[in-house]
């Protein structure tokens, strides 16, 4: 998969390089490229953002940059196997004003050979760079939730994790992928390892009876009696 991020803040993705996405970069399972946005502005102070037209507080991302930083991702969108491919990259703007990213968001969007993410400051970026986007790409407008951050950086760090530890291959055992919260629609069930007393506190004693059903059910139990207790919404409670 090929992701780009646009941004005016490219240290913020340094992490992205370490731990799981950082092998799955060195392999080349997923080509992920962090680019300024200001190497599309031509003036002398690199300007990306001005006043807003109709007045107000703050200052709006101009859209002559974005526009050829996304005809400049967008041309020759290549297929993970290098090859051109007619498939149209996936833009993806963070916004608190968008659709919720759940692992469902993630799972379909590891699906897709090419996302692009541009990631918004001030008080956003100019309307008519979503509208001339939609003419390269499928574009979406995506939250990480009802909460406001200060730009969309933090919110793409988070959507990249989570889509691209679901590309094959990423995440060395799938097996650890599938009993996760949010997999089944329910929390996780709780995790113990040795000793199996630590500071008077036992681990439950089923864990070590070595009964595989009567463990699975344990776990499955206790899947929805957190997601009761925390996520009711989860049950449709
Ligand atoms: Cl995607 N962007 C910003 N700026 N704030 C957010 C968000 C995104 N998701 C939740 N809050």
């Amino acid at each position: 998969m090929r992701i780009d991020v646009v941004t005016i803040f490219p240290s913020y993705f340094d992490g992205l390089t370490l731990s799981l996405l950082g092998k799955a970069q060195d392999s080349g399972i997923l080509d992920l490229t962090v680019h300024d946005l200001r190497e599309w502005t031509h003036d002398r102070h690199r300007t990306v953002d001005d006043t807003p037209y109709g007045g107000g507080a703050g200052m709006v991302m101009k859209p002559e940059p974005w526009g050829e930083a996304l005809d400049s991702l967008a041309a020759g969108s290549p297929s993970s196997d290098g090859s051109p491919s007619k498939s149209r990259p996936t833009i993806i703007f963070p916004s608190p004003a968008g659709e919720v990213f759940t692992q469902a968001t993630a799972r379909e969007l590891a699906t897709r050979e090419h996302l692009i993410f541009g990631c918004g400051r001030y008080e956003g970026i100019d309307e008519r760079v979503f509208e001339y986007a939609a003419e390269l790409g499928e574009v979406r407008l995506i939250s990480l939730g009802d909460y406001v951050l200060n730009g969309g950086e933090v919110a793409v760090m988070a959507m990249v994790e989570a889509i691209g530890r679901l590309i094959p291959g990423v995440v060395g055992n799938p097996e650890s992928l599938v009993e996760e919260s949010h997999e089944d629609g329910l929390l996780e069930y709780a995790s113990y390892t040795k000793p199996s007393v630590w500071r008077d506190r036992e681990v439950p004693p089923i864990l070590l009876s070595g009964n595989h059903g009567a463990i699975a059910s344990w776990r499955r139990e206790q899947q929805v009696e957190r997601t009761r207790a925390r996520r009711p919404d989860l049950l449709g409670d």
